[in-house]
This record gives C-alpha cells, structure tokens and sequence, in this order.
C-alpha cells in the first residue's frame, strides 16, 4: 500500500515543473491520479526541491485547520502552482484553473522520518 509520505510526494511534488502552460493542471492532475472516482477540487504542487521541503518539518509546530497540532510553515516562500477544478468540470472530464504563486506553505508531518503527509495551506 502507498504510504502518506509517498502519496504527498505524488500529489503536491513536481521539483522540476511548472511547465509554463494552462494546461499543466489538466495533465498533472490527471497523471498523479487525482481524477479517479471524482475530481479532487483543490490540489498544489510544489515546485522545489524534496529535500527542502521536508526540512519544513524542522520548523516550529503550528496549529492544522483540523486542530492537530503538527503542521509547519516554511519559513521561505517556495514556487507553487494551484489546481482548482472549475465550475463548469464535469466528471470524469476534470478540468482544472492552473495558477502559478510563490508563498509561504503549511503542510502537516508525520512519522519516523518526519515528513510531510498532508498539505494544509499557502500563505
Ligand atoms: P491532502 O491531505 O491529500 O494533501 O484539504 C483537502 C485537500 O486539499 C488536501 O489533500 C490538501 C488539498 N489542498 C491543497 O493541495 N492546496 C491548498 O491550498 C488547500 C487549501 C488544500
């Protein structure tokens, strides 16, 4: 079975990405899996090296929009692209809003490595 951290790394990993095309949410989405049973809404990828952003686990913990207390900002802004299906998307056909940001990321770590499970938010 795919572990958390594998499947953080399939769904909000691209070091070598963005491509630089309206497209690039309609491909990537598709390709990591995220439009199998339905369209995930909102997904972000990281465009920065793994190693730097599992070191987002070494800074302070701050509180997750769940509650739980193991989530981590970055303390620099890390090259990011936001996916969101739009309003007229219709499953299976998903159709995404590509936009590309650099801001600060929050993502949730877990585990023994600790490292990053779940992406909470951008800021
Ligand atoms: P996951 O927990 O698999 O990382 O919050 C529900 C999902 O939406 C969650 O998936 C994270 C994802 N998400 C992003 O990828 N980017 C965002 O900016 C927000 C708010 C949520």
């Amino acid at each position: 079975k795919e572990s958390r951290a594998k499947k953080f790394q399939r769904q909000h990993m691209d070091p070598d990405g963005p491509s630089n095309n309206s497209n690039y949410c309609n491909q990537m989405m598709r390709r990591r899996n995220m439009t199998e049973g339905r369209c995930k809404p909102v997904n972000t990828f990281i465009h920065e090296p793994l190693v730097d952003v599992q070191a987002i686990c070494l800074q302070g913990n701050i509180t997750c929009k769940n509650g739980q207390p193991n989530c981590h900002k970055s303390s620099s802004s890390m090259k990011i692209t936001d996916c969101r299906v739009t309003s007229g998307s219709k499953y299976p056909n998903c159709d995404y809003r590509t936009s590309q940001k650099e801001r600060h990321i929050i993502v949730a770590c877990e585990g023994n490595p600790y490292v990053p499970v779940h992406f909470d938010a951008s800021v």
